[in-house]
């Protein structure tokens, strides 16, 4: 395991600390410019609650979104990662608790020092839940990036003896759901999770699973939506059929219109997409600074448009494989992190601008500027986010 620095400000993004720029040949305007505009959503409920209460209204359905001062750079610390569940945070003794794995070849349990003596490896992937910056939210903050550790799906079931029978998972965690008293589940083929090279999750950020996190053990499926990345795991359920519980079947789902006829699809595989997330002073104007992740390629191009989508311009990108610099990450464990960028927006002059990024990837995907409208639904919506900023 390798152990975690707090890269973010050191490799990317403006120190925390800007030299200040007052002089006595600078302009008013220009001494008394904020360090940082914040960003609004131009939809969703972020525009109709403002910001001060859409919080409020999102931690009722236990959903807390990732603050905008730790968005950028390619890490989001543990203190202020996203969070999204159904309230319930099982305290698990981790001394008695047991991992079960049924439907394998050789079905059996693990305690928490049995897992830990197996290899571990690591994952640095973007964990967004499949309704992430839909038009409903507005915002788009329910999602961040992490390193997790631990042993991967293939190796606890290389301890089984393999997956015998078995060519669909479930997974089941422990926090009981109001009414059904059953544990959070999700389910997903072995196909996918081999494609994903999942991950059970003992370490976040090299510090043990924080409890909120699903302490001591949670699912991590890199490239796919985090309702899948199942916390308080408890038991891994082998099945020959897929796994049709609520979750799978009805909660996360859109629908596609197929041969004329609306059919519902699960959410999966995150698409690509991109974010502008901070607005900081620079010495010429200002420093745009975000993300772009998704579509199962690597990202070749972020554009930046300042005027509505009238011009774009080209930001310079800081790839997964830049970021540790003095202990890169293997390939297989950055496949599905995102891609930083950077733009210099200079000196625009005092007014409201509309700003937005576009990612395009080396396949040559360019991000939908608009929702497809063959598809319904809140999840995996992966068009341009445009954000309005007043420039002082
Ligand atoms: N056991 C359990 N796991 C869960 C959930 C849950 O409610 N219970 N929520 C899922 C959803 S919808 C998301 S988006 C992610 C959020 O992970 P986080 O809270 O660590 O950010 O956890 C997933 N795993
Ligand atoms: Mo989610």
């Amino acid at each position: 395991m390798t152990a975690t620095t707090p890269m973010t400000e050191r490799v990317h993004g403006p120190p925390a600390v800007l030299p200040e720029t007052a002089g006595a040949e600078q302009s008013t305007a220009l001494a008394t410019r904020p360090p940082e505009l914040p960003l609004q959503p131009v939809e969703g409920m972020a525009r109709w609650l403002g910001r001060a209460l859409q919080p409020l209204a999102f931690r009722m359905i236990s959903m807390v979104e990732q603050r905008t001062e730790t968005m950028s750079g390619p890490l989001t610390p543990v203190e202020g990662y996203f969070r999204r569940d159904r309230h319930r945070h099982p305290k698990v003794d981790a001394s008695t608790w047991s991992l079960q794995v049924s439907g394998v070849a050789r079905p059996r349990s693990f305690t928490l020092d049995e897992l830990k003596a197996l290899p571990f490896e690591e994952r640095l992937c973007v964990m967004e839940c499949a309704g992430n910056g839909n038009h409903i939210m507005g915002s788009a903050g329910l999602l961040g990036q992490a390193r997790w550790a631990g042993p991967s799906l293939r190796t606890v079931l290389e301890a089984c003896g393999g997956p015998g029978p078995a060519t669909h998972f479930a997974f089941h965690g422990l926090d009981p759901i109001p009414l059904v008293r059953r544990g959070y589940h999700y389910g997903l083929s072995l196909e996918e999770l081999t494609r994903a090279d999942a991950l059970l999750a003992i370490t976040m950020n090299g510090e043990p699973l924080p409890r909120p996190r699903g302490f001591p053990l949670r699912l991590v499926v890199p490239g796919i939506y985090s309702m899948s990345h199942v916390k308080w795991l408890g038991h891994i359920e082998g099945k020959t059929a897929p796994h049709m519980g609520i979750h799978n079947r009805w909660v996360f789902t859109n629908k596609h219109l197929r041969d004329g006829k609306w059919v519902r699809v699960q959410a999966r595989w995150i698409g690509l997409k991109s974010m502008v997330t901070r607005c900081q002073r620079s010495e010429r104007g200002w420093t745009l600074t975000g993300w772009a992740w998704g579509g199962g390629e690597a990202i070749d191009g972020v554009d930046i448009s300042t005027d509505g989508g009238q011009s774009w311009q080209a930001a310079t990108l800081l790839q997964p494989e830049g970021y540790f610099p003095e202990a890169p990450l293997p390939a297989g464990a950055r496949t599905h992190a995102w891609t930083v960028w950077r733009y210099e927006w200079d000196a625009p002059a005092a007014g409201e601008y509309l700003i937005a990024s576009r990612a395009r990837n080396v396949a040559g995907v360019l991000q939908a500027m608009d929702q497809d409208p063959h598809v319904r639904g809140h999840f995996d919506q992966t068009r341009v986010k445009w954000r309005r900023v007043a420039v002082p």
